[in-house]
């Protein structure tokens, strides 16, 4: 793939993003129709649903040899195939949640993947209008503005971000609570946004110095994880081993001696693959 071609994606994928966050801003603040997926907690509105079509239809139509992996689609039944050919993998709304209640922190994440190694990450949350993006090798930009993580390397002294999840899996909550019992009495303070994309570009832009979660998938992390490593964080399994994207799980820290702090502490908890 040239350097050329993966500029035509990255184009064409900001300005589509711009078009998908209109429709997400329509539905923030009025009350919308809410299912569940897998859970009681797990939620899905029909904005989520029509913001997918819209993002997969017009890159289908743009790059129509590009295979598709979304959290709609793969809620709906659609198979999530992760191969080499070049995948977009979409979540049209990042904390769903948050966009049910309409706490702002929603974000529509889209990350381009070839040879399974994402090249492209773009996240907008069209409420706050902030638009995370990188290219592989680029570095990492807030609204066109280069961003970098704080650097951060003593784990006294920074703000971790954590989520409980939409799991009410009773063995789930207590090491999730675990987990962040041990973070509180070891930092400043724990955050969590409400959607892994936000946290992850928190990161990036240094307002967080690190971000831990299991369960997520891997729409929820694929371009953040670039964004965040291209503003300078360290990103890798929870448990301090290579970062898999379908293994449903992160630790983003804003350097590597802080991952080094971090996990140890961490019980880990595993779900099956996407
Ligand atoms: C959400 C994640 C969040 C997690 C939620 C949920 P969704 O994604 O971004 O970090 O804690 O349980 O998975 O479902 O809003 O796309």
């Amino acid at each position: 793939m040239t350097e050329q071609e993966i500029d035509i994606y990255y184009k064409a994928v900001l300005d589509l993003v711009s078009l998908a966050g209109k429709v997400v801003n329509e539905g923030f603040s009025i009350t919308k129709r809410v299912e569940t997926k897998s859970g009681a907690a797990d939620l899905v509105t029909e904005y989520d649903q029509r913001v997918e079509e819209i993002l997969i239809k017009n890159l289908q139509e743009k790059f129509p040899t590009h295979k598709f992996i979304g959290e709609e689609s793969t809620a709906a039944g659609v198979k999530a195939d992760f191969g080499n050919d070049p995948t977009w993998i979409i979540d049209p709304i990042d904390g769903t949640t948050n966009f049910v209640h309409g706490f702002p922190f929603v974000a529509i994440s889209i990350a381009l993947a070839i040879n399974k190694e994402v090249v492209i990450g773009v996240i907008y949350n069209p409420v706050l209008d902030r638009l995370y993006s990188a290219v592989r090798g680029k570095g990492a930009f807030k609204n066109g503005r280069p961003i970098k993580c704080s650097g951060q390397t003593d784990l006294a002294l920074s703000q971790v971000a954590g989520e409980y999840g939409s799991s009410r899996e009773p063995d789930i909550i207590t090491a999730k609570c675990q987990n962040l019992r041990v973070i509180i009495e070891k930092v400043h303070s724990i955050r969590a946004v409400g959607s892994a994309a936000m946290n992850l570009c928190m990161v990036a832009e240094g307002s967080c110095d690190a971000y831990f979660e299991y369960g997520i998938h891997i729409w929820d992390y694929a371009a953040g994880d670039l964004i965040a490593r291209e503003a300078g964080a360290y990103t890798c399994d929870p448990s301090g081993g290579p970062l898999n994207l379908l293994h449903r799980c992160i630790l983003c820290t804003a350097t590597k001696e802080l991952a080094g702090q971090i996990s140890p502490l961490l019980t880990h908890v595993d779900f099956p693959d996407d």
